[in-house]
């Protein structure tokens, strides 16, 4: 079985065992009027790696092999949604709060949908997470048992936030966790940079990084 050239060293890709997971990739992080923007960032960052994002989707899908997607989104009733999440800081819109794309990071809104570039199709696995981390209130590592999932491919948005949180929720439960670095991307390019160097500190003590080419080389 072909290794993953990655860092800190050759990731361990067990082919018959991993499955890429895309965080987040929502009109609400990447247009304008929705929760990044909200937040005073600039979104437009977000959207330049679309088809980076789009490029290691194809190679999975052309390989057979598993692709999750994640959505940050609350119930309509908001009983998800903790007043400490809600009332952080001072956005200009809330979660809840109606804006140009719906409501903020409601499931079902036009604005809490996956970028159309980036759909998921039939059979990919869609999970709803109420929180940062795609394990926390979700049935995600159920779903990854039951297919016999070991390790992860990272892609998606924000690097320091959803996506960083996700990869060591997923570290803690036992899942090896390789992230694709022009395949994420913050508001903050040091935040990036910072995340994707604390992830492989230490003898990869969150996981690996690795460029797209070298993940697509390998599992096809
Ligand atoms: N605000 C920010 O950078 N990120 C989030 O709130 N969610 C995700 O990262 N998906």
């Amino acid at each position: 079985m072909a290794d993953i050239k990655a860092q800190p060293f050759a990731f361990p890709l067990q082919r018959d065992a991993v499955a890429l997971i895309v965080i987040d990739m929502q009109r609400d992080f990447a247009e304008p009027g929705g929760f990044g923007a909200s937040l005073g960032n600039d979104v437009s960052r977000i959207m330049k790696i679309v088809p980076e994002v789009r490029r290691l989707i194809a190679g999975f899908r052309d390989a057979g092999l598993p692709v999750i997607h994640t959505m940050e989104c609350h119930r309509p009733d908001l009983s998800d949604l903790p007043a400490a999440k809600r009332d952080r800081g001072n956005p200009s819109l809330r979660i809840g709060d109606v804006g140009p794309m719906g409501r903020i990071l409601i499931a079902g809104e036009p604005g809490t949908a996956i970028l159309a570039e980036l759909a998921p199709i039939d059979g990919e696995i869609v999970i709803e997470k109420p929180g940062k981390g795609a394990f926390y209130a979700t049935g995600l590592g159920d779903i990854l048992k039951r297919k016999g999932i070991k390790q992860l491919v990272f892609a998606g948005v924000t690097t320091e936030v959803c996506v960083q949180t996700t990869m060591r929720e997923a570290n803690d439960r036992g899942y090896e966790s390789l992230l694709a670095e022009e395949a994420t991307e913050s508001y903050f390019p040091e935040f990036k940079a910072a995340a994707i160097a604390m992830i492989r500190a230490q003898g990869a003590i969150v996981g690996w990084t690795a460029h797209i080419d070298d993940i697509l080389e390998a599992i096809n």
